[in-house]
Order: structure tokens, then sequence, then C-alpha cells
């Protein structure tokens, strides 16, 4: 899957629906109505592009730690909402263990390792044991089917070390 060309198919799309001057009307019923129709691996997280923020409240970035390890979640501008439940503007969060985000697959429903946590109650911290060393988290907020946003809405890694 070429995503640039993709992002340029998108743009080029929303270029043309904005130039015609259809007034924008309510987002359910603009895909029926949008004259060259988005690729379909767009469509599943698609709607109003949230502006959320998320980012980890602890541990701190090259914190050494021991086990068992707290990680706070923190969200700005979006509410949380367990998985499967379809409410606007809500996700839920995801944690990335060791898992670089260029190599998760962004267009599809997560997968669930042992290295990508899901919190589909809602949760909002958990505790994690790892191996000693060093590893990185990385937070990515997701919609009730699991699939990110588009922007993706990823924290920044951190990176800790286990004693
Ligand atoms: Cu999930």
């Amino acid at each position: 899957m070429n995503r640039s060309l993709c992002f340029l198919i998108a743009s080029l799309a929303l270029g043309a629906a904005a130039t015609a001057q259809t007034p924008a009307p309510t987002p359910a019923a603009a895909p029926t109505t949008t004259p060259a129709a988005a690729p379909a691996s767009i469509a599943p997280a698609a709607g109003a592009p949230m502006q959320a923020e998320v980012y980890i409240i602890t541990p701190h970035n090259g914190a050494t730690l021991s086990n068992p390890i707290t990680v706070r979640f923190g969200l700005k501008g979006a509410g949380i909402a367990p998985a499967g439940v379809k409410f606007d503007n809500t996700g839920h969060h995801h944690l990335l263990i060791d898992t670089p985000l260029a190599e998760v697959k962004l267009d599809a429903s997560l997968p669930t390792t042992d290295k990508i946590l899901h919190f589909g109650k809602g949760q909002t911290e958990t505790t994690l044991t790892l191996a000693p060393g060093k590893h990185s988290l990385q937070l990515l907020f997701a919609d009730a089917a699991h699939v990110p946003f588009k922007p993706v809405i990823a924290s920044k890694p951190i990176s800790i070390i286990v004693k």
C-alpha cells in the first residue's frame, strides 16, 4: 500500500469537493455524495479528524525503574470509550512495547500481542513487568474497532531502563 499516494488521492478529493462549492453537510451524508470516492482502506478510521493528544504521564523518558512498572496514560482533547462503543470524539489507549510506530499497520484494526496492549475497557493506566534492560513505550490511540485515527494520535516514545 502506497500511503503517500493514498494521501494525495484523499487531498485531491478534498480539494475537488471544496472547489465544487459543496456546502459541508453532515459527516454521515458526505461519503455517498463525494464524486471521487476515497480508497476503501481509508474508510475505517474516517470521520472528522480528531485533534487529540496522548502522552505518557509516568514513567519519565530515560527513567531507571524496578518491576512492577506503572504506566499512566494522558489524554487531551478527546474522551475515552470502551472498545466496541462508537461515540464521537472518543477512543481507547494502546501501549506499544519495544515496537516502533513504523512497524505498526496503522490502517487496520490493531492486533493484540504481548507488545501491543489494548485498554479496551477504558483504562488509563497499567502495570507491567518487563525484562531487565532498555525498553521503549509509546501510546497509540484508536477507535472503537481498534483502528488508529488519521492523522495518527500517538505519544512520543519514551525509553526506560528496567533494573
Ligand atoms: Cu484496542
